[in-house]
């Protein structure tokens, strides 16, 4: 079988759980009409890397660990302002599982991010202190690979979060917009839109792209 792409290149697919589709607590809307074309997309590649957000509950990032916060306000952390959220992708629950439908069997490696408890982690690179690194982008270029293509949820987080890592860290980078889903708080698509372009992500329709 001939691929659309080849050994430098990955495709990795970002948060694809239950949790952020319909069914879990984010409920976003888009989730799994957008599994069906990953799919497709992911057997163009030779290889493709999954994410999975991984919590232990009373993780700092939900809302529910403090006495007074709602969820979708925000807390200051050491490392910053981080948006507080609903409890979502403990693991080993069903809302941390990847979405029934997606193709799993073709992923080489699945990343887990944000299991430590006082540290988010949207990147599939770093974690939110920006120091501590999940040590994908060695295991990538160990195995010669330039070229990254990102989909999957949600494009002004986890999705966004790793783009802009990946061009930083020299890896020609390219969002495929139409196999992403955002969450869309208080602006944070157009912000997350306007960063990528300016840092030089690529943003494209895999539709389109040849
Ligand atoms: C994500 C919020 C909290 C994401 C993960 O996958 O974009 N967003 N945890
Ligand atoms: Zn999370």
């Amino acid at each position: 079988m001939t691929r659309k792409f080849g050994k430098k290149d990955a495709l990795i697919i970002v948060d694809l759980q239950n949790d952020f589709c319909e069914d879990g607590v984010f409920a976003l809307k888009g989730g799994s009409a957008i599994v069906e074309p990953i799919n497709n997309a992911a057997k163009q590649f030779e290889n493709v890397i999954l994410t999975q957000d991984w919590h232990p509950s009373g993780h700092s990032s939900f809302a529910s660990s403090y006495q007074d916060k709602e969820d979708f306000s925000y807390v200051e952390m050491s490392y910053g302002t981080q948006p507080l959220w609903p409890e979502h992708c403990v693991m080993g629950t069903w809302g941390a599982d990847f979405h029934p439908d997606l193709d799993t069997t073709v992923a080489q490696m699945i990343i887990r991010k944000g299991f430590r408890p006082e540290i988010d982690s949207y990147s599939a690179f770093f974690e939110n202190d920006r120091k501590t690194t999940t040590g994908l982008s060695a295991c990538l270029k160990e195995k010669g690979i330039t070229r990254l293509f990102f989909c999957g949820i949600a494009t002004d987080f986890c999705v966004a979060w790793s783009a802009l890592d990946s061009i930083a860290l020299g890896f020609e980078t390219i969002l495929f917009e139409d196999l992403s889903i955002g969450i869309d708080l208080d602006g944070s698509l157009d912000e997350k839109r306007s960063k990528m372009k300016e840092q030089g992500v690529a943003i494209e329709k895999y539709s389109n792209f040849s």
